[in-house]
């Protein structure tokens, strides 16, 4: 599958992550996009680096004051104390409830608090690099599949960016890949786009970009919030408000749901996703279904990964790619070629 990659994510890289109140090795790690990208190019496909600004689109989905903060939070914090830019910034604090989040304060502890959703997604050096390069990535395959080069593409991009809000980063993520994917495809003349987010953990993010807006249905099955991340946010009750009432569809579904449930969830989704008749579809695909994920509780085999692909195919539908979480090492680059794969041999 044509796939655009953003070379520059390996400028972001997690020193650790809080895990039971201790530091643990980071799950979302550089070598993530590497395994994916040798296993591309091993198999014949055309691997692309981004030739485009994403910057514009980002504008649309984002806030000017989350993506200001973004691009100046390292210089901000290098700037603070000599020994700063050893250090990675994790949020402490934040803005709860009948606490204001309208006002950005001068501290930088409380900006970071104020975009940020938990601690799991640090600011690096290279971090604003890294995240650019990721939309820039999605931007050119969303532009790709826009502009009939592809009937489908692949943004192969890290980090991750189905948990960042229009304000917020948080769960690894910072800009919304997905939204920018669909953002483009509006740009570019859809009138309607479907996002399906496969990823084991609720798209909370790109539910809460696109909640009262009806040009974008988002469907996404994950493992229920009640006991998973991202918890706040995910059930079957969440349909969307306003211009978007009844265009948010969640399909929750209990740690440790078995395979035939998880595929019976998904038969659900492409049905709400047909009955809209999308222009495009975007796949915000997270691979962390697989039964082998460190983080995860579903069941998904390698070969189901495929069977995935295929099903998606059978929707005809020009069709965006972008790559979310998946932290299983081992399989997590054979799982995704294989979704890719099975969705282009179903297509031939
Ligand atoms: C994009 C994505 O997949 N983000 C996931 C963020 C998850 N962060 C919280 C992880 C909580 C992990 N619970 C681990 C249980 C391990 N036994
Ligand atoms: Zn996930």
């Amino acid at each position: 599958m044509l796939t655009y990659f953003n070379q520059a994510h390996v400028l972001h890289a997690a020193p650790y992550e809080y895990f039971r109140g201790d530091k643990v090795v980071a799950f979302e790690k550089p070598e993530r996009a590497d395994w994916v990208a040798s296993r591309l190019r091993e198999r014949g496909h055309v691997i692309h680096s981004p030739d485009v600004d994403a910057l514009q689109v980002m504008g649309q989905v984002h806030s000017e004051r989350y993506l200001r903060f973004l691009f100046t939070a390292w210089q901000q914090w290098t700037a603070l104390a000599p020994g700063n830019a050893e250090l990675a910034p994790f949020p402490s604090v934040w803005p709860v409830r009948t606490l204001r989040d309208d006002l950005e304060p001068d501290n930088f502890t409380a900006k970071l608090g104020l975009y940020s959703m938990d601690n799991g997604a640090p600011i690096l050096a290279g971090t604003w690099q890294a995240v650019k390069g990721g939309a820039d990535a999605t931007h050119a395959a969303a532009l790709a599949v826009a502009h009939c080069k592809a009937p489908s593409a692949f943004a192969l991009t890290r980090p991750p960016g189905h948990h960042a809000g229009a304000d917020f980063m948080g769960g690894y993520c910072f800009v919304n890949n997905a939204a920018v994917a669909a953002q483009t495809l509006l740009n570019e003349g859809a009138q309607r786009v479907a996002i399906l987010d496969v990823d084991y953990h609720h798209g909370n993010g790109t539910q809460s970009i696109f909640y009262e807006r009806s040009d974008v249905l988002f469907v996404s099955i994950h493992g229920d919030p009640l006991t998973e991340y991202p918890f706040y946010l995910g059930h079957v009750e969440e349909t969307g408000q306003g211009e978007g009432a009844g265009f948010n569809v969640n399909l929750p579904l209990p740690a440790g749901a078995s395979v035939e449930d998880w595929f019976a969830a998904l038969d659900h989704a492409l049905a709400r996703i047909s009955a809209y008749a999308p222009d495009a579809l975007v796949v915000s695909l997270g691979l962390d279904t697989f039964a082998g994920d460190p983080i995860s509780k579903f069941a998904l085999q390698p070969d189901d990964f495929s069977i995935l692909g295929r099903r998606l195919a059978k929707t005809e539908r020009s069709s965006v790619f972008v790559f979310e979480g998946g932290y299983a090492c081992v399989h997590l680059a054979s799982n995704t070629v294989n979704v890719l794969e099975g969705f282009e041999l179903t297509l031939l």
